[in-house]
């Protein structure tokens, strides 16, 4: 049976980068809507398989998952062979620096981006007016992190070395939205004074699956 995602339809949040693991790797899938203005994740049938009442989850064949990131590791460790491999290995050493990259994007991006999130785009969904010094306080926070990005991007091509991997895709979770809506104004993967960090970002967000997630929004593939 095909592989069931649960998602609330849009290319945001760690909704966002599954999607895209599952374009990259061309794995077939069916899109089940969940429709959260209308509480559908807070179903009986769905809190049985997201006992928190979110999205994304995965239905493979019954074995239930949720949580994007645990989601793409799945996804990635049972298609190796299809498209770009995405969890470097075998070694030790190989998965020990992936665990710590995965570590470095939760604990210093993506909390970040969550607090970014709540003063910016947060607002702008709700038309609300951002506070610009509560922005540039949590700016100032988040760019001593990025300047720590800088180091190891001006060594590495990407998070974990010279091979993209699914920590690089997992930074795509809430900062493009952050980016997009509020036109580009707090956009801090794009400072000349981290001139890595940008070509990484570049990068990563012209890959031709993301663009096209962009484009077209997450559609079923066979
Ligand atoms: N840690 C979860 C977070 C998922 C999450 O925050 N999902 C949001 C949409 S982006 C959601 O379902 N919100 C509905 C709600 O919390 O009521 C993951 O990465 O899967």
């Amino acid at each position: 049976m095909v592989l069931k995602l649960f998602t609330h339809g849009r290319v945001a949040g760690g909704t966002g980068f599954v999607a895209l693991v599952l374009a990259e790797k061309r794995i077939p899938f069916t899109q089940i809507l969940v429709n959260i203005g209308r509480q559908e994740n807070k179903t009986p049938e769905h809190l049985e398989r997201q006992p928190f009442a979110q999205v994304p989850a995965m239905d493979d064949d019954g074995f239930v998952l949720y949580e994007s990131r645990a989601i793409c590791r799945y996804l990635a460790e049972k298609y190796p062979e299809h498209g770009p491999r995405l969890l470097p290995g075998p070694s030790l050493q190989e998965r020990m620096l992936f665990e710590q990259a995965a570590s470095v994007e939760f604990a210093d991006f993506h909390l970040y981006a969550v607090r970014l999130a709540g003063e910016s785009l947060s607002k702008v969904m709700r038309g609300q007016p951002i506070d610009k010094t509560a922005v540039d306080s949590i700016l100032g926070d988040f760019g001593s992190k990025l300047d720590a990005y800088e180091k190891i991007l001006s060594k590495n091509r990407y998070m974990t070395g010279e091979e993209v991997s699914l920590v690089d895709f997992f930074h795509l979770g809430i900062m493009p939205g952050i980016i997009s809506l509020t036109n580009n104004h707090i956009n801090p993967m794009a400072s000349p004074s981290r001139p890595n960090v940008a070509r990484w970002w570049t990068e990563l967000t012209s890959r031709p699956a993301w663009v096209k997630l962009q484009r077209d929004g997450i559609q079923s593939q066979a």
